[in-house]
């Protein structure tokens, strides 16, 4: 089919909701059954593949799906050839050495000789490679994080984000090797009809994520500090300045960063500002 372009999302793990909860604000509509394979959107020409995260590279790269959202830890691993088209923003997260709680640790060449259980037996030798250590690598699939307590391994490489399991199992992480989100790949031969579809989207993810970054800041203010108001949220453009009933006083609307806005709040203040609302934009198009 050539109007239509097929996007393979984990079925079910640590990536299906976000990536789900982004293609639904990017205001596609679908039915995810449980249990179902494909489905198809009723209002925008893509339909879905629900698979494992293992197998999302490969069905990219060889065309079985033209987008894909997976973890860069995942891909790397897989070493597909694919193009990345963005970085998500979530399910971030971090592949790090680990070693007993009780042991001295004093850089990567206490690996030197040693034995490492791991998942990430591509990402895990190239990181060895690049440093000059000579160690044994003992691919796993699961349960990566037992192997010390049952003699299998000296040290374990594996997926880190809140760092509880690797506390709960008695290990300390020494090295942090790799830093991982999720991202949107495609293939990399799509024809034109199918980058104009994943263009489309695109447009819809980007308006979706600049939204999430931005807020929408109303405020109201005595006229003579609304010069410097003004600088301190200079807004898309400008600024919207709308009079109060309460003569001398301007209602100010604006657009910015969350991060300028906390920055700011302070000189706001201070210039007068005051009833300051921060509102959610759901969607935004610069
Ligand atoms: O069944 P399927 O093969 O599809 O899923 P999966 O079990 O292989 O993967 P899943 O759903 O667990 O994770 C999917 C992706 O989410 C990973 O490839 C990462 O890119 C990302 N991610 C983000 C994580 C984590 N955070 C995470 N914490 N993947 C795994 N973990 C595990 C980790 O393996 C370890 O067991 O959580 C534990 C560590 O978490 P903390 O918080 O205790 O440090
Ligand atoms: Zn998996």
């Amino acid at each position: 089919m050539e109007n239509i372009i097929r996007i393979a999302v984990q079925k079910s793990g640590r990536l299906s909701d976000d990536s789900l909860s982004l293609i639904k604000e990017c205001g596609i509509k679908f039915y995810n059954g449980t249990g179902k394979l494909k489905s198809t959107s009723t209002n925008f020409p893509i339909e879905f593949l629900f698979l494992r995260d293992d197998d999302i590279p490969g069905y990219v790269a060889d065309g079985v799906a033209d987008l894909g959202i997976v973890g860069e830890n995942e891909l790397v691993e897989k070493d597909k050839e694919v193009t990345v088209l963005k970085k998500l923003g979530f399910s971030k997260c971090r592949l790090s050495l680990a070693i007993p709680k009780g042991q001295e640790y004093h850089g990567v060449s206490y690996f030197e000789g040693k034995n490492i259980a791991t998942s990430y037996p591509k990402i895990l030798g190239d990181y060895l490679k690049s440093q000059n250590i000579n160690a044994e690598i003992h691919e796993i699939s699961g349960s990566v994080e037992i192997a010390p307590s049952i003699g299998l391994a000296e040290g374990i490489c594996d997926i880190v984000s809140s760092g509880s399991t690797l506390m709960m199992n008695g290990l300390k992480e020494v090295e942090q090797i790799f830093k991982s989100e999720a991202v949107l790949i495609a293939n990399k031969n799509l024809n034109k009809e199918k980058v104009a579809i994943v263009d489309k989207l695109l447009f819809r993810m980007n308006a979706v994520q600049t939204g999430k970054s931005n807020k929408y800041v109303l405020l109201n203010a005595p006229n003579e500090s609304l010069d410097k108001i003004i600088s301190l949220i200079p807004g898309m453009r400008s600024p919207t300045i709308l009079p109060l009933a309460q003569e001398g006083w301007s209602s100010v609307h604006s657009v910015l960063s969350e991060d300028q806005f906390w920055e700011n709040i302070e000189e706001l203040r201070a210039a007068g500002a005051e009833g300051i609302l921060v509102v959610p934009i759901e969607k935004m198009v610069i």
